[in-house]
């Protein structure tokens, strides 16, 4: 797939998911990397304008950026090299830059399945895979539990969670997104977990519309707010204070009502009073520690003066 073909899929969500849109990017770069042709400078071009293609496919998952970012960083680092051997380095390293983005996956679902006791009812907004990830963790362990899926609208990608829990037999149940606080109180819930798109240095959150709502509810309810992510999806430029645009999606998605205007956000903000932890592969952190582990991770986009 090339990496217009892939940039088209990313923006029509038939590839979707944070960490799913990064690796997708990742490997239509190392793909295009392939028939690179010319001196290196001019190879190095060329990946810069795939990855402006890739990054403009939606906005609001930092993970996307990052990754081509990183991939661009890389080929920078190699510019020493030849022809041949530029493409072959940047190729190895930019697998294994994949292969450690799926390795986090496996370290976060390790971490976030020791937050979870055997007797939990456990919710979920929207489809995380790394959230599915570590429920699916906590049942290898031994541990029973119980979820509760939101439907997520408009698209109920709740219903791909849903799928995924049942199908790994774990007990699930469906709810409407209006339901949340009522079962919490019936079914006395005892964590939410969710994953992120995008976490701020100061530990505000940005993931599927509707996840601000769960976690007001959760607060009230004295419930743990837990958020499951890469540090691929941490923000560095929000150490600068850069923020990231919230994506409107088409309108259609929602409903069809002649003379009223629909409005169709895919992301809300989660201020990090509401969030308890954030499982990352580097470890269970405190939202407040988030400034210190972009720092640690994204140090090749720092200067000295930052
Ligand atoms: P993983 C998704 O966005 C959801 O907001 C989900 O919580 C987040 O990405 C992270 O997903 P969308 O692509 O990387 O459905 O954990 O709009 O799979």
């Amino acid at each position: 797939m090339s990496v217009t073909q892939t940039a088209k899929k990313i923006s029509a969500m038939e590839i979707r998911g944070a960490l799913d849109i990064a690796i997708a990017a990742t490997e239509a770069l190392e793909r295009e990397l392939k028939g690179l042709k010319g001196t290196t400078n001019s190879q190095i071009k060329q990946l810069k304008k795939a990855g402006t293609t890739l990054k403009k496919a939606r906005p609001s998952a930092i993970s996307l950026p990052n990754a081509v970012n990183y991939v661009i960083h890389i080929a920078e680092e190699n510019r020493d090299l030849i022809d041949k051997e530029f493409r072959r380095k940047t190729r190895e390293d930019v697998r294994e830059f994949i292969r450690e983005q799926k390795e986090s996956l496996h370290k976060i679902a390790e971490y976030g399945a020791n937050l979870i006791e055997g007797g939990d009812t456990l919710l979920t907004h929207c489809n995380s895979d790394t959230v599915v990830e570590v429920f699916k963790k906590a049942q290898e362990d031994g541990k029973r539990i119980e979820v509760l899926c939101t439907e997520t609208r408009p698209r109920h990608q709740g219903y791909l969670s849903a799928k995924a829990l049942s199908k790994a037999k774990i007990p699930t149940k469906l709810i409407v997104d209006s339901a949340v606080h009522y079962a919490m109180k019936e079914y006395n819930v005892d964590k939410v977990f969710v994953g992120a798109d995008t976490v701020f240095s100061n530990g505000y959150v940005i993931n599927k519309i509707g996840t601000s709502q769960v976690a007001l509810c959760a607060k009230h309810m004295e419930v743990d707010f837990i958020v499951a992510t890469e540090t691929i999806k941490f923000s560095p430029e929000s150490v600068h204070g850069k923020t990231v645009e919230i994506e409107m999606r088409d309108p259609g998605e929602v409903t069809k009502l002649s003379g009223v205007e629909i409005l169709n956000p895919a992301f809300d903000v989660t201020e990090a009073e509401y969030v308890d932890s954030i499982v990352t592969e580097k470890g269970v952190i405190h939202p407040s520690a988030v400034y210190q582990l972009i720092k640690e991770e994204f140090g090749w986009m720092f200067t000295e003066n930052d």
